[in-house]
């Protein structure tokens, strides 16, 4: 059986990094048009390098949780059959030990330059305006996408959706396109949908199966029940 599962914050809130939309979210103290485009990067750089620094040195004091395990367990029975697209910028399913994970929304730990293109690993603060080890100039940026910026690996997405036998999404408010139009893709090519939150997203509708709870009660439950 292929398996994608697309993951959003709240596969990671109970690691304790925090959501966008929830009550006390990413969001509640900025702007999303300030920290989360490239209009508001070039408005205010420093803002959003302090923005991203913070977050990124805040992966120190945080631990994956049973959700992020279950998928590295679920990888170690399914290999290449499973695929997990995160729109988290975090590492917390690498650090589960899930090699099948693609970032379409970029990373933490990695700095994109303005220059040459080049992303390079990256775990100091870039509000120092470090040079490009690649190409020497400096126009470093988070290597994160923003809205109006087109995801990283949807190639690669599209086809694991369309050979798919089953579509799982854990912890994400679908309230951000293209990860929200997943479902209906996924469906439209025949696969069966289910919806692991913890509350109903804005596109529950859309699933054949939702259940509702706590990421780390959810995903390992399902992981179980598929491969004990
Ligand atoms: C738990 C839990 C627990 C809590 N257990 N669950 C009009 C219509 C349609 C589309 C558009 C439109 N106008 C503009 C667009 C496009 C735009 C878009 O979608 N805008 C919307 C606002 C409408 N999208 C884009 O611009 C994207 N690019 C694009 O479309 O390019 C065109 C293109 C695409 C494809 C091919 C070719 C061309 C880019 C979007 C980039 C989003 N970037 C961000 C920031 C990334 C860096 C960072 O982390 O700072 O990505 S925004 C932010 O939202 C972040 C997240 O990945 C993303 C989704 O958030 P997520 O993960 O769903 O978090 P929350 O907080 O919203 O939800 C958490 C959920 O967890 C909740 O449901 C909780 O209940 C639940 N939960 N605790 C289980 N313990």
């Amino acid at each position: 059986m292929r398996v994608v599962v697309l993951t959003g914050a709240g596969i990671s809130a109970e690691s304790g990094v925090p959501t966008f939309r929830d009550a006390d979210g990413l969001w509640e103290g900025h702007r999303v048009e300030d920290v989360a485009t490239p209009e508001g990067f070039d408005l205010k750089p420093s803002l959003v390098h302090a923005f991203y620094d913070a977050r990124r040195a805040a992966l120190a004091d945080v631990e994956p949780n049973p959700a992020h395990d279950a998928l590295a367990r679920l990888e170690e029975t399914l290999g290449d059959d499973l695929l997990v697209v995160t729109q988290n910028i975090d590492d917390l399913h690498e650090r589960s030990g899930s090699q099948r994970v693609l970032h379409m929304h970029g990373e933490l730990l990695s700095a994109l330059c303005r220059g040459c293109r080049s992303r390079s690993p990256w775990t100091d603060p870039l509000a120092d305006l470090p040079p490009c080890p690649r190409c020497g100039v400096t126009e470093l940026r988070p290597d994160v996408v923003w809205f109006g910026e087109i995801p990283y690996e949807m190639d690669r997405i599209y086809a694991a959706l369309e050979r798919c036998d089953l579509f799982v999404s854990v912890g994400t408010s679908g309230a951000v396109y293209p990860a929200a139009g997943f479902v209906q893709a996924a469906a439209s090519y025949g696969a069966r949908t289910l919806e692991l939150n913890l509350l109903p997203s804005e596109g529950s509708h859309l699933f054949d199966e939702t259940r509702h709870g706590p990421a780390s009660r959810l995903v390992p439950a399902w992981v179980d029940a598929l491969v004990g």
